[in-house]
């Protein structure tokens, strides 16, 4: 049976790929600062810092497989905490591509590379072959994590493999990211919990797909014959004020009587447009995402519909106070 260690894999990605490795029939280490909501019965946890040598060495020495997810994905959590953020999205990735160098050069290191890498200030189509330009601290981490993992595939023939995601939502997504910020509003507006929702750029654009169809794409890169790049995209980009468009729609509503906009969530150095191109994942890893825009913005918001009607029950009956930004009543 194939050992996979996880790490980072309590977070959002991690998770998901956590539960697909397991369906595969992967015996799956998870290992994270904290303990994963979503460990199945099957799956052992480690609870550990990534900059614990000991602990990640003794780790690795365990598997066959090693995800590597761990990081402040959060890009303004990463601006504003920049030196905290650099020990997990810089040297963690150097602890983890150490101890797989001096353990064993056979064990297969998957690297969560980002579309943010790219700094987007053209429409260009992206693919693995185009040029970087971080705008923040995250993505010149995820340029330094990207590298490193070329380097240590290049000088000592381990098998390094970086997949480049574009922006990957689902149902599970944190909620400050703007998908989620989105369908949650417009979950909690529907049900009558709050009547405003405040956004930064709607004019941003993003390659938006399903992390469901992008976790499938991170393990046929792992499968793949050689370790190499790969972009995972869906080759359609959006703006913000699509999604939200889209999302108002789903419950008959206006997104404009909703909207407000706010400098409070702009972004100093914006990434203003990524678009993917997934030619070679298509081609080669015969992979591609299955799931249209509609779909996914349709399920996130059926997702916050739901829970929005059971926090509507728990508020009317006194059990919880509105905890949400955008407070019930505005
Ligand atoms: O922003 C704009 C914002 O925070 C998307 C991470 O997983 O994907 C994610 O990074 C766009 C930006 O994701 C709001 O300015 C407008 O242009 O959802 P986001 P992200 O920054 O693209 C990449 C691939 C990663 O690797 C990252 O780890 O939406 N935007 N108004 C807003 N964004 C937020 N968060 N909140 C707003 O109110």
């Amino acid at each position: 049976m194939a050992k996979t260690l996880v790490i980072g894999g309590s977070g959002f990605l991690g998770s998901h790929v956590a539960d697909i490795l397991t369906t595969k029939g992967h015996e799956v280490y998870i290992y994270d600062i904290e303990k994963s909501k979503y460990l199945s019965s099957s799956q052992k946890m480690i609870v550990g810092d990534i900059l614990d040598k000991k602990l990640i060495d003794k780790s690795v020495s365990k598997v066959d497989y090693v995800y590597h997810f761990a990081a402040v994905a959060d890009i303004k959590e990463a601006k504003d905490n920049p030196i905290e953020s650099a020990r997990f999205n810089i040297i963690g990735t150097l602890n983890i591509l150490e101890a797989i160098k001096n353990i064993n050069k056979n064990i297969k290191f998957y690297q969560a590379s980002s579309s943010e890498m790219y700094g987007g200030k053209s429409e260009e189509k992206l693919n693995e072959e185009s040029k970087f330009d971080p705008k923040s601290p995250y993505a010149a981490a995820k340029v330094f994590s990207h590298d490193l993992t070329k380097v240590y595939r290049e000088s000592y023939g381990m098998f390094c493999a970086s997949g480049i995601l574009f922006n990957h939502e689902s149902p599970f997504r944190g909620e400050t990211f703007v998908t989620r910020k989105i369908s949650r509003a417009v979950g909690r507006i529907h049900m009558g919990l709050q009547s405003k929702l405040t956004l930064g750029n709607l004019d941003a654009k993003r390659d938006w797909g399903f992390a469901g169809d992008y976790v499938d794409g991170m393990y046929k890169i792992l499968d793949y014959s050689k370790a190499e790049d790969w972009v995972i995209a869906t080759g359609n980009a959006h703006s913000v004020e699509d999604f939200a468009k889209k999302a108002f729609n789903i419950v008959d509503k206006n997104y404009e009587d909703h909207i407000e906009t706010s400098e409070r969530y702009l972004r100093p150095n914006e990434v203003n447009y990524l678009l993917g191109d997934p030619s070679k994942a298509n081609d080669l890893l015969n992979w591609e995402s299955s799931t249209s825009f509609d779909e996914l913005i349709k399920l996130m918001v059926e997702n916050d519909i739901e829970i929005a009607t059971k926090e509507k029950m728990l508020l009317d009956n006194g059990l919880i106070k509105p905890t949400w930004e955008n407070p019930i009543i505005d």
